[in-house]
């Protein structure tokens, strides 16, 4: 169906009301909805802004009614322009204890890991960290209007970390060089044509066809949504990626049988008996 969802904002879990983003769910399905709302800084983040995201992204990885999280921007002229240059400071972005932080390299982790598909739906601009964020995203739904690039060399700034090995990955060495070099933008067409989002439809289909996309998603396996993430992350991440995916495979493990004689001899006081358990080819 084709139908948006009606969306509500779940009482919050704990902490203080949302300032600097929007938490929300769909009635009735697995999607929550995480959205930048700083439209008049075109969604730059800053130090509250992101210390916000990351209890949004635990919320969405925690709630078990959640399958699929969508990530946005407050309104049609940006997804998020990057970190807040107001705010920047000699260490970082500067909150209000006065402590410089780039805490969003943070969040870009915890999308990474987050064992659920996060779909960012772009309108407008997506630039510098902004660009970074779309890019750690599992998927990229762009509105027509759409425009992609880094402006780090610009404005005195760079993202050596996922900002320049996941592009690479994404785009290739020399398109990435291009993209960081000459801090140009790149249309949503252009982007696609890249390989660096995966598809793009009119700015008035933009939620339409995300939620059409999680729908489907919410149709497969979550499990299995959950060991692919995994296993596509595990030779990008090294030694983090390895072991995610192999936390994946020990929670698999636990419901077996083989696993649970381990842990009941444990409790019973008795030797194991993994006799009966195959040693398969
Ligand atoms: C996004 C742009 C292209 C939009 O242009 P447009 O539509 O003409 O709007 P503007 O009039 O320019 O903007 C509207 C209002 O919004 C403010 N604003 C926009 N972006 C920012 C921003 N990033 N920070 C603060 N304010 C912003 C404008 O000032 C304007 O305000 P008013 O109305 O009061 O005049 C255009 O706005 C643009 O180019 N923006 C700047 C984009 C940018 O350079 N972003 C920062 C890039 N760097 C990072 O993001 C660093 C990322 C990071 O955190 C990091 C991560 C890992 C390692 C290192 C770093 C690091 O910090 O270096």
């Amino acid at each position: 169906s084709r139908e948006l969802p009606v969306w509500t904002q779940p009482a919050m879990l704990s902490g203080p009301p949302f300032e600097d983003i929007l938490y929300e769910k769909a009635q009735d399905e697995a999607i929550a909805k995480i959205t930048i709302n700083r439209p008049e800084r075109r969604n730059a983040f800053r130090p509250l802004t992101v210390m916000e995201l990351k209890r949004a992204f635990d919320y969405a990885r925690d709630d078990p009614e959640v399958g699929v999280v969508i990530f946005t921007g407050k309104g049609t002229e940006a997804f998020c322009s990057g970190g807040d240059q107001a705010v920047r400071g000699k260490h970082g972005y500067v909150g209000s204890d006065n402590i410089g932080r780039l805490n969003i390299l943070d969040v870009q982790v915890q999308i990474r890991r987050l064992p659920k598909p996060v779909i960012a739906m772009v309108a407008g601009y997506a630039v510098g960290g902004g660009h970074v964020l779309h890019m750690v995203c599992d998927l990229t739904i762009a509105a027509d209007n759409a425009v992609f690039g880094q402006t780090g060399p610009k404005v005195g700034s760079f993202d050596a970390g996922y900002g320049c090995s996941m592009m690479a990955r994404l785009i290739g060495q020399k398109r990435a060089r291009e993209m960081w070099f000459l801090a140009r933008f790149y249309s949503a067409q252009e982007a696609m044509n890249m390989g660096l989002i995966n598809t793009v439809v009119p700015l008035e289909k933009l939620e339409e066809e995300t939620v059409v996309w999680c729908r489907k998603i919410l149709q497969n396996s979550p499990m299995a949504i959950r060991l692919l993430k995994s296993a596509l992350n595990a030779v990008e991440d090294g030694h983090a990626g390895l072991q995610e995916l192999a936390g994946n495979a020990t929670l698999l493990f636990y419901g077996s049988d083989e696993a649970i004689e381990g842990k009941t001899a444990y409790l019973e006081g008795r030797k194991p008996d993994f006799s009966k358990f195959p040693r398969l080819p």
